[in-house]
Order: C-alpha cells, then sequence, then structure tokens
C-alpha cells in the first residue's frame, strides 16, 4: 500500500476528476441519507460527502459505522464547494476501512491540559499540534541552509560528558558503567576544539538541564542551534547573530506562511529586522529598578525580570557585559572592565525573554585557568579545554538558540512544550 496521492494534491485537481485519498477519520456528522467525513492526512483536511445512492450500500453503512480515526481509503469525484473548508469537497463512490478504531478515540474538547498531555502520542493528530511540528521542521531546515550558505560546517558532537559547561547545579548525572558522566548542557566546548579545523562550525541537536524552574520557558530536553566561530569576537558574534534570527523569520513568514494563517499568526520579517538594540546588563539594571524590582548590580535575571524588561522592546534586543559572577567562566572578561563579560543573550521582545545565549570565550590560557580556579573548579576536569589554549589559541565567540524558545516566541505559545513532540518537563518523562 504504497500511497502516492494526498489532500493537498486534490486541491490541484480538476473538478470531476476521480480520485482515491486514504487518511484517518477526523469527524463525521450525518444528514439523514448524507454523511460527511473530515479526511485527515499530513496535508490537509478533506470533507468526503458519502450518499446513500451515489456511494454503493456497503460503503454507505461502513462510513456510518466507522468510529472516529480509524484509516481509511476512499474513491470518489472532486467538486468544488465554497462551503468545504477547503472549497472543494469529494463525492464518495466507494469506502474502504483499513483499520477499525478499537475504541472510542478519547480526545475530545474539554477533556483538559493534563488529560492532553498524557496523551500527547494521540494529541499530536490535532490539527495544532501538527501545524506546529511543520513550523518547527521548517525553522530548523532554513537555520541549517543559512548557515550552510554563510561557511559553516555542521559537527555532532557527544552527549555523554564529563564536566559542566553552564554549572553544576542543572546536570543530569548518568551511570557510565560505573563511572559518572553527565547528559550534555551545551556542546560549546567540543565545538571550540573543532575551530581550530573548520573554523565555522554549528550544531543542531538535544541540550539536558536538570532545572527544577516550573516556568513557561524551560524545558529538561531542549534542541539546540549552536555555532562557534574562529576569530570573531563579541561585535561579530551578534552580527551573526541578528541575521541568522533574521533570516529564519523571513524564511518562515514566506515558507510558512499558509501555517502561521492556520495559527492565527501574522509573522511579519519587520519584527525581527536588523539592526537589534543593543543595552549593557548596567542599563537593564536601570530599567528594571526604575519599574520597581527589587534587584542590585550582580544579581542575575531570572524569568520575571526578562518578562519585564522585554516588554520595553518591540524587536529582539541583546543584553550585554554582564557582572563576571552571573556568567560561567569561559566568558571573556571585558579587558577594559573586567568585572564584566564579553557576553550577548539576546531577548525576544514583549515579556519572553533569552532566546539566544552566547558571547566571546576566554582564549588566554592563563586567564582561562584562574577564571576556572575563580569558580571553585577543578582545572582538571576541564584539562582537554584548556589544553585548546595551548596551541594557536585565537579568539573566538559563539551562541546557543533554543529552537523551543524561537517557536515559543514567534507562535506566542502559552508554554514552551507545545513546541515539542513529547515534551520533557521536571514532571513529564511519560509518554
Ligand atoms: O545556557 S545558555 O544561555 N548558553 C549556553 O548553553 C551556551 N553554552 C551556548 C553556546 O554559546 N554555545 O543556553 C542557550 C539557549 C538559551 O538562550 C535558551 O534559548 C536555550 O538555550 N535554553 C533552554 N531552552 C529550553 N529550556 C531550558 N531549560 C533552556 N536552557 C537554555
Amino acid at each position: 500500500m504504497y500511497k502516492t496521492f494526498y489532500i493537498k494534491d486534490v486541491l490541484q485537481c480538476r473538478e470531476g476528476s476521480e480520485v482515491e485519498l486514504i487518511g484517518w477519520v477526523r469527524s463525521k456528522r450525518r444528514h439523514g441519507k448524507l454523511i460527511f467525513i473530515d479526511l485527515r492526512d499530513s496535508t490537509g483536511v478533506m470533507q468526503v460527502a458519502v450518499k446513500q445512492g451515489i456511494a454503493d450500500e456497503s460503503s454507505f453503512v461502513k462510513a456510518l459505522e466507522v468510529g472516529l480515526e480509524s484509516a481509511i481509503k476512499v474513491r470518489g469525484v472532486v467538486k468544488r464547494d465554497p462551503r468545504a473548508p477547503e472549497g472543494v469537497e469529494l463525492h464518495c463512490n466507494r469506502l474502504e476501512i483499513l483499520s477499525e478504531s478499537l475504541d472510542d478515540f478519547p480526545i475530545r474538547k474539554g477533556v483538559g491540559l493534563k488529560f492532553l498531555l498524557d496523551n500527547r502520542h494521540l494529541h499530536l493528530r490535532s490539527p495544532k499540534v501538527t501545524t506546529i511540528m511543520k513550523i518547527r521542521a521548517n525553522l530548523m531546515d532554513i537555520a541549517r541552509r543559512w548557515l550552510k550558505e554563510n561557511g559553516f560546517i555542521e559537527v555532532n558532537c557527544p552527549t555523554f560528558i564529563t564536566a559542566a559547561v553552564e554549572g553544576g547545579a542543572t546536570l543530569f548525572k548518568v551511570d557510565y558503567f560505573g563511572r559518572v558522566a553527565y547528559l550534555t548542557q551545551s556542546v560549546q566546548f567540543y565545538q571550540e576544539a573543532a575551530i581550530y579545523s573548520l573554523e565555522k562550525v554549528y550544531s543542531l541537536q538535544p541540550s539536558f538541564r536538570a532545572e527544577l524552574s516550573r516556568t513557561r520557558r524551560h524545558l529538561t530536553e531542549f534542541w539546540h542551534l549552536e555555532v562557534e566561530m574562529a576569530y570573531a569576537e563579541l561585535n561579530d558574534i551578534m552580527k551573526v547573530i541578528e541575521e541568522l534570527i533574521y533570516a529564519i523569520v523571513n524564511g518562515l513568514s514566506r515558507e510558512s506562511e499558509k501555517e502561521l494563517r492556520d495559527l492565527g499568526r501574522v509573522v511579519k520579517p519587520e519584527i525581527a529586522e536588523p539592526p537589534y538594540p543593543k543595552i549593557r546588563y548596567s542599563e537593564a539594571l536601570d530599567i528594571l529598578q526604575q519599574k520597581g524590582v527589587n534587584i542590585s548590580w550582580g544579581d542575575d535575571f531570572g524569568a520575571d525580570e526578562e518578562r519585564i524588561l522585554s516588554k520595553e522592546f518591540e524587536k529582539p534586543f541583546f543584553v550585554t557585559h554582564y557582572p563576571r559572577e552571573t556568567k560561567a567562566f569561559y566568558h571573556m572578561p571585558d579587558p577594559g572592565n573586567p568585572s564584566v563579560c564579553l557576553n550577548a543573550d539576546l531577548l525576544a521582545p514583549g515579556g519572553y525573554g533569552e532566546i539566544v545565549g552566547g558571547g566571546q570565550r576566554i582564549h588566554d590560557y592563563n586567564l582561562l585557568v584562574e577564571r576556572i580556579k575563580e569558580n571553585g573548579l577543578n582545572v582538571e576536569d576541564y584539562k582537554w579545554y584548556v589544553d585548546l589554549r595551548r596551541y594557536g589559541s585565537v579568539p573566538h565567540s559563539g551562541f546557543g538558540l533554543g529552537i523551543e524558545r524561537m517557536l515559543w516566541w514567534l507562535l506566542q505559545l502559552p508554554h514552551i512544550r507545545s513546541a515539542c513532540l513529547f515534551p520533557r518537563t521536571p514532571t513529564r518523562v511519560y509518554p
């Protein structure tokens, strides 16, 4: 049973063509001798009219009895009808049940969020989830294309690691044949090793954070698009970030226009057109204090602070030069003021907050060793990473973009988990 014909193809067919479709029964309504079936496949939904007398009798009975989400095959004639969802209807003359649903399909209106999450394996069939997943796939594809066109080479890095990149508090421990290993929080250090041969690299793979924060923007497993670039300094990497974000937004506004419309979203490229405003941590702190937030120099920004701050902006914006104690040890201290570092976080406007974290790395051997010690870490745990600074070390910078965070913002989703096929949060590893 090799399927070559999809609902989207029927929309292109001439009135009167006879076609055969395979899909699932999304919904059903009966008006006397006429049964309407909404047939669903990966490309859309088609209204199928099964009329007694036009369809053969056995097909009409099957249409009457078939349960929701059963897999069926229908043959019929294409008719234009402005009342049908896509303006096209199929007048069925034969219906075959390929696989009957064994029970009533449990996903119904009003079942509640917990039920939907517990039954995510079935909820995935909803048009909304399907649409989000298509946009997600396009987003990754557009990002990859842009990176390739701009000379970045894709590398695939390990998931099992031995030392923290972004602080020990959020490491997932794994028993690695009796030794302790962790799940990666970021592949940055491996990319830093790769720039000495490939110069401009990127990876698209999962990162893990044992983050107990139950916010609308935290996952324990997320897809991380990370980029690293030799010879790049802070301003260079901010330019790459801006251009990549713009390429994604611009690309989606064209290539996912229909899906965005189906979700009721209008995404205009202008919302992400560079250049982006750039403010320093100290300026961000002033804004927050003026808004009455109780925060002082040296405090990191959490979800609440970023929400308040990002409501002040209409475009994505950079916050740079954070106090060095708020950032991981690898960030380059600003030579002009070593109490801050040359980092760049990109925050999405309208209350969303951080979608990209990155900046310039320390490339000097002694400074890196000093910063590791200053953070109370063991230099021996970072032996190979420090070793990179012994042989032809050059200035370099990079960043990580959270794919789900980006979708959360662009699609204005109520919770980041809606951007995942099967979300992982502190309270959810099933299904
Ligand atoms: O911790 S980050 O800010 N930075 C890094 O991991 C760097 N080592 C990346 C790099 O420079 N190569 O995380 C980067 C982004 C952040 O801006 C979010 O978009 C996303 O990764 N992120 C998350 N998304 C969802 N859930 C959680 N818990 C999460 N943590 C980070």
